[in-house]
C-alpha cells in the first residue's frame, strides 16, 4: 500500500464547526458595526484566528485599531465559539466518519491531525477523541498558518514518516496547497473537492477506504 498514515484536517473534515465560527465571527463584527456574511466566513476556513480577523476587518472603516484590541477582538470571537463548543458530544461525529477512521485504522494506518485551530484539544475532547490519533499537529504548535505546510511536517514528524507515505485530507484550498506545498498527496471533501485542488476530490470521506484498499 503506498499509504502507511492518514493525516486529516479538523474543521470541515472530522466535524462541522462552519456554523459555530459564522455565528460567533458575525457577533464580534456586528459589534463593531462590519458587514459580515457567510461567504466572507468561507473565506476563513483553514486559515489562523488571527489572520480570519484581518480578512473580517477588511470591511472595518473606523479609527485604527491596536493589536491589543485585535487581540481583545480575537479573543472575543472565541470566547463566543468556545460556548458553542461546549454544547458538543460525540453525538456530533458522523456515523460515516467514525466507521472511515475505525475502517482506516484496521488496516493498520497511523492516523493524526493537522489543524490550524487552537481549540483542537477542546473539540477532539469533546466528540469523544481525545486519546484516538497517534499524533495531534494544531494550531497551537504552529508558527506559520495554511497554505504553509508546517502543521502536517510536523504531523508527519510525529509520527515518524516521510510525507510520501502519508495522505492529507482537507476540505480548503488552502490546506490543500499546503498539503502539496510539504510533499504530500492530497484527498480533498467540501470546496477543495469541487475546486479540484486534490490528487483525489471525494465526494465524501468514506471514499478514504476505497483509495487505500491494496
Ligand atoms: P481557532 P482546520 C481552522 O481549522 C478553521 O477551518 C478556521 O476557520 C479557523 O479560523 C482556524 O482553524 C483557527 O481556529 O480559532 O479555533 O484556533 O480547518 O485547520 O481544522
Ligand atoms: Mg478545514
Amino acid at each position: 500500500m503506498k499509504y502507511q498514515a492518514i493525516i486529516f484536517d479538523l474543521d470541515g473534515v472530522i466535524c462541522f464547526t462552519d456554523e459555530y465560527h459564522y455565528l460567533a465571527w458575525k457577533q464580534m463584527a456586528d459589534s463593531l458595526g462590519v458587514y459580515f456574511d457567510r461567504e466572507i466566513n468561507n473565506r476563513l476556513r483553514g486559515v489562523s484566528r488571527m489572520a480570519s480577523l484581518e480578512i473580517v476587518l477588511e470591511r472595518y472603516s473606523g479609527p485604527a485599531l491596536s493589536d491589543e484590541r485585535k487581540v481583545e477582538l480575537a479573543t472575543m470571537k472565541n470566547d463566543i465559539y468556545r460556548e458553542s463548543l461546549a454544547q458538543m458530544s460525540p453525538a456530533d461525529l458522523s456515523d460515516e466518519v467514525r466507521d472511515t477512521l475505525n475502517g482506516l485504522r484496521e488496516r493498520g494506518l497511523k492516523l493524526a491531525i493537522g489543524s490550524s485551530s487552537k481549540n483542537t484539544p477542546f473539540i477532539l475532547g469533546q466528540l469523544g477523541l481525545g486519546s484516538f490519533f497517534d499524533a495531534v499537529s494544531d494550531g497551537n504548535n504552529i508558527t506559520r498558518s495554511k497554505p504553509d505546510p508546517e502543521v502536517f511536517l510536523k504531523a508527519a514528524e510525529m509520527l515518524g514518516l516521510e510525507p510520501s507515505v502519508c495522505l492529507v485530507v482537507e476540505d480548503a484550498v488552502s490546506g490543500a496547497e499546503a498539503g502539496h506545498a510539504g510533499g504530500f498527496d492530497v484527498a480533498c471533501v467540501g470546496d477543495a473537492a469541487r475546486a479540484g485542488s486534490g490528487d483525489y476530490n471525494m465526494q465524501s470521506v468514506a471514499e478514504l477506504l476505497d483509495i487505500t484498499a491494496g
